[in-house]
């Protein structure tokens, strides 16, 4: 049966990219697949993090899924540290992938920047503990946006090595299922992970720099919106947020080299439930003093309600905790009987 996982960081800043390109996919998710949503708070501790501010941000990351319409009772929510089986796998998974592969992967370099040798090991090895988080429930299809398909590609990757590597001793104790691979269909334990990047909302940009991605970790909060802000912050980032001096074009072709242009047309469309094409035959030809503001209303108008339920959910940690732990003890009888199975094939002798 297909089952989703996906994650978000606790790392403060929550934003309108994290929201178009992963949670709102994830709310629709819920009516055709079983879910497993994830507050990752083992990755946000590869860079620093304050402890209370962490333990802050692990809440408001749980009450924006709530208040976006993720169900914690049809489906699973939790915090990744509360399942250690996640660590455990991804323990076995440092030492299935190559360091080759990790020496690829660009959010490393992106993160790490100039001074590697001072980055944590922890963030050098972060897509392994992603690849953990989604193989230990044998997921199928992981919503993410844009910026993770290296990592996703990596998660198979793994998954296909592993299943190599241990494909006698996988059949020997007939835990096997059949896995497609291209055409060939072969026996292993793990499923080659799908990634699901759709939309018009998949790599959502800074509203200060066409060229780079809307990120919680830019020192600039004009670049991003955030799904904490107020009506005055949104119609003010938005007023504030970088254009070019023409016009809007009639078609989505006139959008080419205009990144600005581009990326406030795909939050519109998406915000909207609408192409960028049918945006354009709206606002085509009209100047950006004209659209920016009937951005604002939209904008103002799909996210207040998520902040306001937001906050409503907030003022009562002790549900919120009661929410994650409740989630964690479903999680971890999928993810116990994945560990008992990997124990087995990989020969640590275990009960
Ligand atoms: N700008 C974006 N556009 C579309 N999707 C995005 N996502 C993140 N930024 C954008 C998607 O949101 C999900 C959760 O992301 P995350 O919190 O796990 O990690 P991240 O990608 O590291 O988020 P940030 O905002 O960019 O944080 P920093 O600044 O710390 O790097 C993922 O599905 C991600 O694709």
């Amino acid at each position: 049966k297909p089952l989703v996982f996906s994650g978000v960081q606790p790392t403060g800043n929550l934003h309108l990219g994290n929201y178009l390109g992963a949670i709102r996919r994830w709310v629709e998710l819920q009516a055709s697949h079983d879910c497993i949503y994830c507050v990752v708070d083992l990755h946000a501790i590869t860079v620093w993090q304050e402890p209370a501010e962490l333990e802050r941000s692990i809440r408001e990351v749980t009450a924006a899924f709530i208040a976006s319409g993720i169900d914690p009772k049809r489906h699973i929510v939790f915090n990744q540290s509360r399942v250690p089986e996640h660590a455990e796998l991804a323990w076995v998974f440092n030492c299935v992938a190559r360091m080759g592969w990790l020496n690829r992967m660009t959010q490393f370099k992106d993160k790490a920047g100039k001074d590697r040798e001072n980055a944590s090991s922890g963030l050098f090895v972060y897509p392994n503990l992603m690849a953990a988080d989604i193989l230990v429930y044998r997921a199928t299809h992981v919503p993410v946006g844009e910026d993770q398909k290296q990592h996703l590609e990596l998660a198979r990757d793994i998954a296909a090595k592993f299943n190599h590597d241990y494909s006698a001793r996988i059949a020997e104790k007939g835990i096997g299922v059949e896995i497609a691979m291209g055409e060939e269909v072969v026996n292993g334990y793990f499923p080659l992970t799908e990634p699901l990047i759709e939309g018009p909302a998949t790599r959502v940009m800074s509203l200060k720099d066409g060229a780079k991605k809307m990120s919680k970790s830019d020192p600039s909060d004009l670049s991003r919106i955030n799904l904490t802000d107020d009506a005055d912050a949104i119609s003010k980032k938005i007023r504030k947020a970088k254009t070019d001096p023409d016009a809007l074009p009639s078609e989505v072709a006139g959008l080419a080299g205009r990144p600005e242009a581009d990326n406030l047309v795909g939050i519109f469309a998406a915000l909207a439930g609408r192409t960028k094409g049918e945006v354009l035959a709206d606002f085509g030809g009209r100047p950006f003093s004209e659209f920016k503001p009937a951005l604002a209303d939209l904008a103002v108008d799909k996210l207040g309600p998520i902040a306001g339920e937001m906050r409503r959910i907030l003022a009562d940690p002790a549900e919120i905790d009661a929410v994650l732990r409740d989630g964690a003890s479903r999680a971890r009888e999928i993810a116990s009987r994945t560990m008992k199975d990997v124990r087995s094939i990989v020969g640590l002798l275990g009960d």
